[in-house]
């Protein structure tokens, strides 16, 4: 299935005055503050969010799966879903695979569906988290950090494939994120597993094409309860540092302990130029895999924060893989990713906002109540019609949630897919 602009246009006919007429409200009262909108529309129509090929089918837990109706069932079709994701949003520009799921059989077939839709793809992402059916060894030990020198061979072997992959397809970064660490005490050596985790990323890192990038995860725990090897950011620094100059941590918003100060974390990472990628989410208590803005809202906004202040002052820190890392356990999960784009978007906008000047100026003045209200002023601004301005220049939908139910999209994917596929994914 295919959208195209015509059929998207003709639906938002009736709802452009009323755009219009909010967007000049709005353009004028920010320009009473000095701030011109132009400039903030051309960069939200910029700003691309690559899709995970895993989140495009029914998430489940390790409880149970509730199935979707309609879900992709093989490569194609999840590019197709990405396609309409980006048809209605115009902010989904790319794809980001996981392998082995997303092993393509055709390359070409592949690329040739992923420009019809506009796409690109985006970090290509490793598994040595599963053992597959047919692996000679397990990884019910490790991986990267195995102690078992043919199951860590293998892990690196899987990478280095990966790899191939994502080069075949036109990737330029490879993700790794690594379940291994331990369930209880005692159970392994940390500094053996870290010291081994570390040289199996050296190889992996000087198997890539000299124009592609390393992307280390970090998470503090799950699915190991005890200790995660690459548990936390300065973990993942340390290796990212000890592998070179083209391997950077990369940020998932879920992978903190409870009130973490995420912002924080971003501006030291990109003060450093190690800040690579980003997964988008929230959580309310782990790594709930939730809509982006959905639980914690202000927070994505100081993180937005602090990345447009290291876009703009950091330049030592290369440009960002921007990526939604979520999982629908029971909403649709196209409408769910249509809601984490628009948040995003929004916090985005409202990022943009703020006047880094003043608020340099209320910083070296003490001003601690003016500093604060600069932030909240921006938060406080229903930036709506500058995302909505920013999607119509592209020829996306003004409310792209509103023009997948009517569109009724969903009922054409079950109409030509059937209604028990499975998506292949978390
Ligand atoms: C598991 O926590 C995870 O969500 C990681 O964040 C990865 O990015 C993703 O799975 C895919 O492997
Ligand atoms: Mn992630």
């Amino acid at each position: 299935m295919q959208l195209n602009k015509d059929q998207i246009r003709a639906l938002d006919q009736r709802q452009l005055d009323r755009h219009h007429h909010n967007f000049t409200h709005l353009s004028d009262r920010l320009a009473e503050q000095g701030i011109g909108t132009d400039r903030i529309v051309d960069d939200l129509a910029a700003f691309q969010v690559a899709v995970p090929s895993w989140a495009l089918g029914a998430g489940g837990t390790r409880f149970g799966r509730f199935s979707f109706h309609g879900e992709p069932g093989n490569l194609e079709q999840k590019i197709d879903d990405v396609g309409i994701l980006h048809a209605l949003t115009q902010t989904a520009g790319a794809i980001s695979l996981h392998i082995p799921w997303d092993t393509p059989t055709d390359y070409a077939a592949v690329r040739e569906r992923a420009e019809l839709h506009g796409l690109t793809f985006d970090a290509i992402n490793s598994n040595t988290f599963q053992d597959q059916p047919d692996a000679e060894f397990s990884y019910k030990h490790g991986s990267l950090s195995a102690t078992a020198e043919k199951s860590r061979r293998q892990a690196i072997e899987h990478n280095l494939e990966v790899i191939d992959i994502g080069a075949k397809l036109g990737s330029k970064s490879l993700t790794v994120w690594l379940a291994d660490g331990t369930n209880f005490p005692g159970q392994r050596n940390f500094q053996r597993s870290l010291l081994q985790t570390e040289d199996s990323l050296k190889q992996i890192y000087a198997g890539m094409p000299k124009d592609w990038k390393l992307f280390i995860e970090y998470k503090p725990y799950e699915p190991n309860f005890y200790s995660t090897v690459i548990q936390d950011w300065g973990t993942s620094f340390m290796l990212a540092n000890a592998c070179g100059d083209r391997a950077f941590t990369l940020v998932d918003l879920g992978h903190h302990l409870p009130n973490s100060n995420i912002e924080q974390i971003v501006s030291t990472l990109m003060l450093k130029g190690k800040l690579g990628g980003f997964h988008f989410n929230d959580s309310k208590y782990g790594d709930d895999d939730l809509t982006v803005g959905s639980i914690k809202p202000y927070a994505l906004f100081l993180i937005f924060n602090e990345l447009v202040y290291g876009m703009r002052n950091n330049p030592q820190n290369p440009d960002l893989a921007w990526m939604i890392d979520a999982s629908h356990n029971i909403k649709d999960p196209l409408e769910d990713l249509i809601q984490s784009l628009e948040a995003i978007q929004e916090a985005y906008a409202k990022a943009l906002l703020i006047d880094q000047d003043k608020l340099a100026a209320a910083q070296r003045d003490h001003d601690v109540v003016l500093a604060q209200e600069i932030l909240q002023d921006a938060y406080r601004t229903d930036v709506r019609p500058l995302v909505q301005r920013a999607r119509l220049s592209r020829g996306g939908a003004l409310d792209p949630l509103r023009a997948y139910r009517s569109l009724g999209v969903r009922e054409e994917l079950i109409r030509e897919r059937g209604k028990h596929t499975v998506a292949t994914g978390l």
